[in-house]
């Protein structure tokens, strides 16, 4: 059971953490639907998208965001490092055997510890030593089922017989900390586990052994914190102050552990005694490092190892500064950095969302336009059509009209021979009759000419004029139109005449006949009879204008409604189109909608930031 658990603010720390992981991930998925990439190149000075270089970005290096995103959480979850160092038999390695809750490490009464031990949570005990390269030696990996035995050999130069640590102590024998490097110990202690802290536990100052304090000064810099250990019965000196102040850059990331204050019951005022030790250790700092406000904590590790006091020992205390110190110092500006990354993404991805919105939105729009043009077209078309065939309609009945204005020519050019030839009258009906169908010919072939041509130009006018704004469809329908109107041939018009004619001088033949030869010049005087000529001969001239103004009113409505058809084609793909522009538009509102979401949760992770400065 673990004594201590980590201080709220550290679980703060986390809960920040989280939800930026949360939001970092977010922003990755985002950049990768949108095919995002970044730049990371030198010239660039960092990373941008590659959306913002013009030019061939192909020799840049280029990274998805996700691996960025990655790489930034990896460093995240980075364990804080948190040193123990002070002078030489102190108390750190017990501090740490009681930070852990197991005696894992090897205290001694003499000059001891003599290479960086670090320690990290893992769930099997495991020890990798690493030596310096100057060595030839390579790393040594050990499983380990004694771990306290096993790290004695690597850590402890007081756990080396006493005959070697005399040999040390001569200049006989190498300390440790001439060969290794770092003894890396993965151990289950759940104080490790719950703070993602590694403890480094580290050689003691001023002792005769030179390279173990060397091996100390090197490890400060990488440390998220010290924590600095003077002694009850010994108080800061010297040695202690001179190291202290040649490391000045790094004093803000102290904390100040004044150990053994069980020994003050051995005093008359035992409380009075700490404090004494403080109070002298606090102002030593301030006058002599210079340090403004210097808080010591007071601690007994032998009381929480050995004595099981562990609530009386201060360590608690101590452990809960250390997390709220972490967590306002490393912590924040993990933090600070997360959320500048966070907001650098969000930016970059508001930015590319914004323009493609933007460009879609006006591809969008260029087709509701061209669509709303071809609709409008359509009912232009259709207008014109009616007029085209009111105008066709006109223009047969003007046809009609004239044709049979013709039979009555027919009728007087045969009065004129029914008068003045009376012989072989049906030779010459047929002569005449001959004669007007030739000229009737030409008259139609001329008529019907200029109607066809009347036609193809109102219907030319219509599908150009039309088809102007309408994409490509002018050559292709003026040339169907060419090939409809070409259909157009004469013979049923001959046939229609032909007809008429041969009505025509049957009937007035039947007449003659009717009326006993020799003729007199009744027979064309009769009402009726004129009538009925007029009405039979008329009915077949209507049936065949009537028949030209299908046939052409057929051609006009299949070129337009091809024509037409064609229109609803191209509005229909437009429509496709459309369509999946405005599927993409919608996707691409969702991931807007996520972007300001996201920008919403760093806002509001700012102001925490900046209102509670404790973490
Ligand atoms: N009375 C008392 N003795 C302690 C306390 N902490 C450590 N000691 C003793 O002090 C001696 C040195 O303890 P270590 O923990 O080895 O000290 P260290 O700072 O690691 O020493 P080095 O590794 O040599 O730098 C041992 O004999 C410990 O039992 C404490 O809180 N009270
Ligand atoms: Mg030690």
């Amino acid at each position: 059971m673990t004594q201590i658990p980590p201080h709220q603010s550290l679980i703060q720390y986390y809960q920040v953490r989280d939800q930026l992981i949360v939001l970092l991930n977010k922003l990755a998925d985002l950049a990768q639907q949108r095919s995002l990439s970044i730049v990371v190149d030198e010239w660039i000075d960092g990373r941008i998208p590659k959306s913002y270089i013009a030019g061939n970005t192909d020799t840049l290096h280029q990274l998805s965001l996700r691996a960025i995103v990655n790489e930034d959480i990896r460093l995240t979850y980075k364990p804080f490092r948190v040193a123990v160092v002070g002078e030489f038999t102190r108390g750190k390695t017990t501090l740490l055997n009681a930070l852990l809750e197991q005696k894992i490490l090897t205290s001694d009464r003499r000059p001891n510890t003599a290479t960086c031990t670090i320690l990290k949570y893992g769930k099997i005990p495991y020890i990798r030593v690493r030596y310096f390269d100057s060595t030839g030696l390579e790393a040594l990996d050990i499983q380990t089922q004694n771990l306290a035995a096993d790290l004695v050999r690597y850590t402890s130069d007081a756990g080396m017989d006493e005959e070697k640590y005399e040999a040390l102590l001569q200049g006989d024998e190498k300390s440790l900390a001439d060969q290794i490097e770092g003894v890396h110990v993965w151990l289950p202690a759940e104080f490790l586990g719950q703070r993602v802290y590694e403890l480094i536990d580290t050689p003691g100052l001023g002792s005769i052994f030179d390279s173990h304090q060397v091996i100390t000064y090197n490890a400060i810099p990488q440390m998220d914190a010290i924590l600095f250990l003077t002694q009850f019965n010994a108080l800061i000196g010297e040695g202690e102050l001179v190291f202290l102040s040649s490391l000045r850059e790094y004093l803000n990331r102290f904390l100040f552990v004044l150990t053994k204050v069980d020994l003050a019951q051995e005093e008359e005022n035992p409380q009075e005694a700490i404090n004494k030790a403080i109070d002298f250790t606090r102002s030593v700092l301030i006058n002599q490092v210079q340090l403004p406000n210097p808080s010591i904590y007071p601690i007994s590790g032998v009381a929480a190892v050995q004595d099981n006091q562990y609530h009386k020992s201060g360590i608690i205390q101590l452990v809960e500064a250390l997390d709220q110190f972490i967590s306002c110092s490393s912590g924040r500006e993990r933090l600070l950095k997360l959320y500048r990354s966070a907001n650098t993404y969000h930016i970059w991805i508001e930015k590319d969302i914004q323009r493609a919105l933007e460009a879609l939105n006006h591809q969008i729009a260029q087709l509701t336009e061209a669509k709303d043009q071809l609709v409008s077209k359509i009912n232009d078309v259709e207008l014109s059509r009616d007029d085209l065939n009111l105008l066709l309609k006109a223009q047969t009945q003007e046809l009609e009209k004239r044709q049979l204005g013709s039979i009555y020519q027919l009728r007087e050019r045969l009065k004129v021979i029914i008068r003045e030839t009376p012989i072989n009258l049906h030779t010459k009906v047929d002569e005449v009759v001959y004669l007007w169908l030739r000229e009737q010919e030409y008259v139609c072939m001329h008529d019907v000419q200029l109607l066809q041509n009347s036609t193809k130009f109102f219907l030319s006018k219509i599908l150009f004029w039309a088809g102007r704004s309408t994409l490509n469809l002018i050559p292709e329908d003026l040339l169907l139109l060419d090939v409809m109107t070409k259909e157009i041939n004469f013979s049923t018009t001959l046939v229609s005449l032909t007809n008429v004619g041969n009505f025509v001088s049957e009937h007035i033949k039947r007449e003659l006949l009717a009326s006993q030869l020799p003729p007199n010049q009744t027979i064309f005087i009769d009402q009726a009879t004129e009538l009925n000529l007029h009405n039979e001969a008329g009915s077949l001239f209507r049936e065949w204008v009537e028949s030209l103004y299908i046939y052409l009113e057929t051609i006009i409505n299949q070129v337009i409604s091809d024509y037409l058809q064609l229109i609803k084609q191209q509005i229909q793909l437009i429509e496709e189109q459309r369509n999946k522009l405005q599927q993409r538009l919608h996707l691409m509102s969702q991931q807007n909608y996520s972007i300001h979401n996201i920008h919403q949760q760093l806002e509001s992770i700012k102001l925490y930031l900046s209102t509670n400065p404790k973490i």
